[in-house]
């Protein structure tokens, strides 16, 4: 499998935006598209034209319903080696600075869990959305100690940068996609995810691009210096199955129950994590602040 540097073919898409345009109503170009897109309808919400219906915002109680996330970070500076928590689309939107993503993907179900030596395990995810919001999932009972908790992903302890010169990240803003790229595909861990028939995709995110990262997709990201953006969640009616059936997965509910829709699948969740009677009792609590919320 080659060493891929743009999102082209991808399991990831990058959209550029650009500071004259209207971010909330403007068509982007789109790697790999067709026609440009609308990325915002509204302040960090996917446009529901070009991503599907926000499911998250119609679905599911207010109180449990990931927030968005705000990543700053400095030279050198990455994130795990990761699977997003839940199945849903996430999206990543680079306001300054630059960043470098490596994505490996690969066909069939297993995924990177195909190859043992990159070591993925389920791991309670470090961003939980703050206190409050874990709070709130650990009184529903959605999240606990004992890691039957809703948020739960798969991370590696590999770091797949650790043979990056930090040469690479210093001249991040001016270097080329292609340099980049072929500086991470040198690195040791790339190497051997490529010889074990991984795709691996490299992709250096600047200011007003936008990353959208696909349910399932493992990836790292180094920052370069000053690198601020915005992160969510989206769900559509394309991953809410998968999105509910994750959900009762880990309560080890039914998980029959997640075709029947996001709503229903994580009543049951609730359900299956507090028993019928608290359960219930907890679903009319959010349902009635829920419609509190949208009066
Ligand atoms: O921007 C970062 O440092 C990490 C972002 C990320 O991995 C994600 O949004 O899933």
């Amino acid at each position: 499998m080659p060493l891929v540097y743009s999102c082209a073919w991808s399991p990831a898409r990058l959209y550029r935006t650009s500071p004259q345009k209207d971010i909330l109503n403007e068509p982007y170009e789109v790697d790999g598209a067709r026609r440009p897109q609308r990325i915002f309808q509204q302040v960090f919400a996917l446009d529901e034209a070009a991503f599907g219906e926000d499911l998250l915002s119609t679905q599911m109680p207010p109180r449990v319903r990931p927030g968005l996330a705000l990543v700053a970070a400095g030279l050198g500076a990455r994130s795990s080696f990761h699977i997003d928590p839940f199945e849903w689309l996430g999206w990543n939107y680079c306001v300054s600075g630059a960043k470098v993503w490596t994505f490996f993907s690969c066909g069939g179900d297993e995924g990177v869990h195909a190859v043992p030596s990159l070591r993925f395990a389920e791991k309670a995810p470090v961003a939980r959305g703050g206190d409050q919001r874990e709070e709130a999932l650990r009184e529903v009972g959605l999240l606990s100690s004992d890691r039957l908790c809703l948020a739960v992903g798969y991370e590696s302890e590999i770091d797949v940068y650790a043979d990056l010169s930090e040469d690479v990240l210093v001249g991040l803003a001016e270097a080329s996609d292609e340099d980049v790229a072929v500086a991470v595909g040198d690195c040791a861990v790339v190497r051997e995810a490529l010889g074990a028939g991984l795709r691996v995709e490299v992709c250096v995110q600047r200011p007003e691009e936008l990353i959208v990262i696909p349910a399932g997709t493992a990836h790292m990201v180094v920052h370069g210096a000053g690198s601020v953006g915005v992160a969510g969640q989206h769900c559509n009616t394309a991953n809410e199955e998968r999105v509910g059936a994750h959900a009762l997965r880990r309560c080890r509910g039914n998980v029959r129950v997640a075709a029947e829709g996001l709503e229903v699948a994580v009543e049951a969740a609730i359900i299956a994590a507090n028993g019928k009677e608290r359960g219930e009792a907890i679903c009319d609590v959010l349902w009635q602040e829920w419609d509190a919320y949208t009066a």
